[in-house]
């Protein structure tokens, strides 16, 4: 078997914040499973994935206490470019060691995975639990221990036989309401996440979401486009995230 490339330190060096592996076989959907088998052909029985999350720069994430702004907008198209080339990168590696890859590109997605305007095949969150990376918060995002919420995300399927990182099942957010109560569409139920939940409807109404994000970006930097960061501003890992960073800049 050929060696496996140091995939989490080359991809942290390229700029991740977080890599994780997912053990796939834990996925209950065989339909799924099945569609990637056959995308990879070559591919063992198998199947991995990797996490990768890239983290919004602080000052970005401190600025969302009012909702959208033009900064979230500028870095939220960024960092998805950044999440692109890593995903890209990532699957071009395993490929080079002789492995069948699928990078979860948002051109990828688009043109197979996109299952209508609010779902896909299998969500990049599914693929970061898997990994360990963290919970489906009742912001209905994934919140992760290092920067809360203040994350994207992307994910590569292989049929690498990657040492898989143990997966996280429950959720950490307590009896936190904080995101539900913030929501301007008020549009999540409040609901704790429970591994195999697939229904996003449970978390989190996602018209209201779009429509309503949206009209706040209107308002606020004058472009009509659904994104709004209060559900992860608020999000207490997410403070504590920005807590530290301030401390470690005011200690250098
Ligand atoms: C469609 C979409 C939307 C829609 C619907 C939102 C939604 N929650 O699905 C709308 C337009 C409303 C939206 C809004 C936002 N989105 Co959005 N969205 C997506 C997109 C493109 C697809 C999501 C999808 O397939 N949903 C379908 C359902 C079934 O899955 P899901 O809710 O994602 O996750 C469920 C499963 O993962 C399941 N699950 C988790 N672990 C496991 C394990 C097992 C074994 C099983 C069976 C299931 C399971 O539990 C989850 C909850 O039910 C993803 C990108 C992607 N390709 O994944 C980004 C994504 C989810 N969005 C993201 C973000 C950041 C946002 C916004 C904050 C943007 C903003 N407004 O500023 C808001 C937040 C809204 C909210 N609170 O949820 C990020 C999330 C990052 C994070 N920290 O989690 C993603 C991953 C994009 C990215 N590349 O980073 N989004």
């Amino acid at each position: 078997m050929p060696p496996l490339p140091d995939l989490k330190t080359e991809l942290k060096n390229l700029g991740a914040s977080l890599v994780g592996f997912a053990d796939l076989s834990r996925l209950p959907d065989e339909a799924v499973l099945h569609t990637f088998r056959e995308r990879l052909r070559g591919a063992p029985t198998a199947l991995y994935g990797v996490s990768i999350a890239v983290a919004f720069a602080p000052e970005i994430v401190a600025g969302l206490g009012n909702g959208p702004t033009r900064a979230y907008y500028d870095a939220y198209h960024a960092a998805n470019d950044t999440l692109d080339a890593l995903a890209s990168r990532c699957a071009r590696r395993l490929e080079e060691a002789g492995f069948a890859a699928w990078a979860q590109t948002r051109a990828n997605v688009n043109a197979h995975d996109t299952l209508n305007e609010y779902a896909t095949r299998l969500p990049h969150k599914t693929v970061a639990t898997l990994a360990g990376l963290g919970w489906v918060g009742k912001n209905a995002l994934l919140v992760t221990r290092q920067f809360g919420s203040a994350i994207r995300l992307t994910s590569v399927i292989t049929g690498a036989p990657l040492p898989g990182d143990a997966p996280i099942t429950v959720s950490h957010c307590g009896r936190c309401v904080k995101c539900v109560d913030i929501c301007p569409a008020d549009a999540l139920t409040g609901v704790t996440w429970q591994r195999g939940m697939i229904t996003t409807n449970e978390l989190v109404d996602t018209e209201r979401c779009s429509i309503v994000a949206a009209a706040l970006s209107k308002n606020n930097y004058g472009i009509s486009f659904d994104i709004c960061g209060k559900c992860f501003y608020v999000c207490p890992f997410t403070q504590k995230w920005l807590k530290r960073r301030e401390k470690a800049r005011a200690d250098e």
